[in-house]
């Protein structure tokens, strides 16, 4: 039984966050407004099928998927590139590899109690974003 990742889950904090947007080469002004956003991320989990929306005042992000089942992903609306695309169990850790032109990119998620925790990685970069249950 993997963990229920499944929920409305609001952003309390967003680590270095800046720093994993340059590493996509996201630019200046689209950096200063993405580092305020608190993002609301929805998933709905069925079995391994997952529909993801991360959520903002400025941009909203969909990607659906199954674990295993590697996919081509369009990062629409974040760094428009196109990645092979692969998310997978650990434990109770969700980790996700992004296979493209940027070296080392992709996340890893995970709740703790009534937190969901995600970590965003790309070349040397990490940031760790904390979202909270809503009720
Ligand atoms: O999460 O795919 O939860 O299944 C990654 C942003 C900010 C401006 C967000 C927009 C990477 C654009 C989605 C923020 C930075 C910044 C709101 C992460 C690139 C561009 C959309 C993601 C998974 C796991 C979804």
């Amino acid at each position: 039984m993997p963990a229920d990742h499944s929920g409305t889950w609001e952003m309390v904090s967003n680590d270095k966050f800046d720093d994993v947007m340059k590493a996509m080469d996201i630019d200046f002004a689209t950096r200063k407004i993405g580092v305020h956003l608190k993002q609301t991320k929805v998933i709905v989990q069925n079995g391994d099928r997952f529909e993801t929306k991360t959520l903002s005042t400025f941009r909203n992000y969909e990607v659906n998927f199954t674990i295993g089942e590697e996919f081509e992903e369009h990062t629409k609306g974040l760094d428009n590139r196109v990645v092979k695309t692969l998310v997978t169990w650990d434990g109770d850790k969700m980790v996700c590899v992004q296979k493209g032109e940027k070296q080392n990119r992709g996340w890893n998620q995970w709740v703790e109690g009534d937190q969901l925790h995600l970590e965003i990685f790309c070349e040397n970069k990490v940031c760790h974003q904390v979202f909270k249950k809503k009720i």
